[in-house]
């Protein structure tokens, strides 16, 4: 687990055990899928105790395992392939398997999430290792209809300067591919990022879909990013405290891509 020491040692200890996660669920017609059904499988970091190899964070910014997690731009697990409709609802669940110990697959940190979308350049995704074009097509930073209640006991207690954030303890969310997304085979990738001045952390993976039946007109995606290459450490939206004095959620803006709805 890559804790940094001032982090450690300052009073806020923000590394804790149980603080890292994945997103291994794809939510497809209202259903949680199985764990790497839909997902491509990630890696444990080689030579780390297994409890925290499997879910431990991605903190390089310029390293391929950006895109779709641990060693998952090569497709070598068994992944299905989603036929989803433009305008349709999917998400990403935190699942099993968790950081042992944790109370639930969740996302434990404070931050923003933003889904994305690549399409394959060929009709097999498994080939296709995420280095084309990306668009971004979600960005949730503060609260929304889906973040946890504060007033379920199931929730406390509850650290009031992380719950400023929508997806603060949300086991899962939900999002609509955009009506007029090209037909096509794409990677569909979620990204949470835990802010930090020293070392943001950037959970990430990545479903298998297949985009059928765009309605109406079919729009034209962008801006378009490569990833990695979207972010550069130190960049000070990515790169800060979301604890220090004078951050305020509300006006907040999260990094570029601005989000293509379609
Ligand atoms: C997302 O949708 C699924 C399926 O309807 C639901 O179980 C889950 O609670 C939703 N997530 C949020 C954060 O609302
Ligand atoms: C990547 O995944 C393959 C297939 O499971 C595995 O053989 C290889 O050791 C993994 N590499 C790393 C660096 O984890
Ligand atoms: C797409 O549209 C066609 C024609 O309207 C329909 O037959 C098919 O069931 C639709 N597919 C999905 C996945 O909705
Ligand atoms: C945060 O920004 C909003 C919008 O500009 C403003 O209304 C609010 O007063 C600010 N809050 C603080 C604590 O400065
Ligand atoms: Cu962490």
């Amino acid at each position: 687990m890559k804790c940094s020491v001032t982090l450690l040692l300052s009073s806020t200890l923000l590394c804790p055990v149980n603080a890292h996660y994945l997103f291994g669920r794809l939510i497809l017609g209202g259903k949680w899928t199985n764990t790497w059904e839909y997902i491509r499988e990630v890696s444990p970091v080689q030579g780390m105790d297994p409890a925290f190899a499997i879910v431990a964070p991605n903190t390089e910014p310029n390293s391929p395992d950006l895109r779709c997690g641990r060693n998952a731009s090569v497709s070598w697990s068994q992944v299905k392939t989603a036929t989803v409709r433009a305008g349709d609802t999917v998400g990403f669940a935190a699942g099993e398997p968790m950081l042992q110990g944790d109370r639930k697959p969740w996302m434990y940190h404070p931050g923003f999430a933003s889904a994305w979308l690549s399409k394959s350049p060929t009709e097999d995704l498994h080939a296709y290792a995420g280095d084309g074009d990306w668009f971004k097509i979600l960005v949730v930073t503060g609260r929304t209809e889906q973040s946890i209640d504060l007033s379920d006991p199931e929730n406390n207690p509850y650290d009031p300067m992380k719950a400023i954030w929508g997806t603060y303890r949300a086991d899962s969310w939900n999002f609509t591919i955009p009506a007029k997304t090209p037909p096509g085979k794409y990677l569909l990738r979620f990204e949470h990022i835990f802010p930090n001045q020293v070392d943001a952390q950037f959970y990430v993976n990545c479903a298998h879909v297949d985009i059928v039946n765009t309605s109406g007109d079919i729009g034209t995606p962008g801006p378009l990013v490569k990833i990695p290459g979207v972010y550069e450490r130190g960049q000070p939206d990515v790169y800060f405290s979301s604890y220090a004095e004078g951050f305020n959620i509300s006006t907040f803006v999260s990094p570029k891509p601005a989000v293509w709805t379609g």
